[in-house]
């Protein structure tokens, strides 16, 4: 098999955009250590309080909007472009910062920051600057307006297209997760049991560390553009 039939799929979470200055969610100090995701990340949570929600979710989109891409980021987009054969790139990140750097057809399975959804008519929309309880939205008029983003309990985006593209990887890379969130978590086994290699580059061990072939672990700065280098020869 040539290197033009080699189909690679790339996972990424909280951790590859860290040394952008975007919190973790798991680690210490991150966001689910200092606020309950029951509150935060669940439609419940919303319907409890929606002003809360979006008070935290206009808190996070400001930085995100502040927020500039990586060396990690700009060796994946970097791959993109040279390899010869297919790149899948999932990311479980709401924030843009694989699109800043160049990469395309990013697929978002946790949603965007950068979109509001109505949670009456599902309608979507750029989202603006900051959301507020009361706002319509403006295809049905209902005051339901939240962030399109995937809470605990909701389906994640774009399944059968992530589906389809572990059944076909030859290389299976999960970057910057914890791998306690599924279906994210269950990823690599899958990949695997379709033939895939799989290698895992964080900061350390993730929960699902034993579904790897290999594990790499240190900043995400260092070892995604040695990975990349190194594959790309
Ligand atoms: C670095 C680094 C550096 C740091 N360099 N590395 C029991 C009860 C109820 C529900 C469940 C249950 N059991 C299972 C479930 C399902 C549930 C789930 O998994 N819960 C578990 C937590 C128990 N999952 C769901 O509900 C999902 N939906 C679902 O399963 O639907 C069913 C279905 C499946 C398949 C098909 C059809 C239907 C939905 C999950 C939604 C998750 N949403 C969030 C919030 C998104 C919006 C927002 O941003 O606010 O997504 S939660 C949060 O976790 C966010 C992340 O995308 C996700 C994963 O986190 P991630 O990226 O792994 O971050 P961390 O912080 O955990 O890890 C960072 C890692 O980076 C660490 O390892 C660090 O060491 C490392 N690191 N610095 C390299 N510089």
């Amino acid at each position: 098999m040539s290197k033009a039939d080699d189909h690679i799929v790339i996972l990424t979470g909280a951790g590859i955009s860290a040394e952008s200055g975007l919190g973790t969610f798991r680690d210490v100090g991150g966001l689910w250590s200092r606020y309950d995701w029951r509150d935060l990340a669940t439609p419940e949570g919303f319907a409890r309080d929606p002003g809360f929600v979006l008070a935290f979710y206009n808190w996070r989109r400001e930085r995100v909007r502040a927020a500039r891409p990586n060396p990690a980021h700009e060796a994946l987009a970097r791959l993109q472009r040279h390899w010869p054969g297919r790149v899948t790139l999932i990311t479980q990140n709401v924030d843009d910062l694989h699109e800043q750097a160049g990469s395309e057809d990013v697929i978002h399975m946790h949603g965007n920051h950068l979109g509001a959804l109505c949670a009456a008519c599902g309608h979507r929309w750029p989202a603006p600057e900051a959301m507020a309880a009361a706002d319509p939205c403006p295809a049905c008029a209902r005051p339901a307006t939240r962030p399109d983003v995937v809470w605990f309990g909701e389906t994640p985006c774009h399944m059968d297209r992530i589906g389809a593209a572990l059944a076909t990887a030859r290389l299976f890379v999960s970057i910057g997760t914890s791998g306690t969130v599924c279906p994210a978590a269950g990823f690599a086994a899958l990949a695997r049991k379709s033939g895939a290699r799989t290698l895992e580059l964080n900061l350390g061990r993730s929960e699902n560390t034993d579904h790897f072939d290999e594990a790499r672990h240190g900043p995400a700065t260092d070892l995604v553009p040695a990975w990349v280098t190194a594959l790309l020869g």
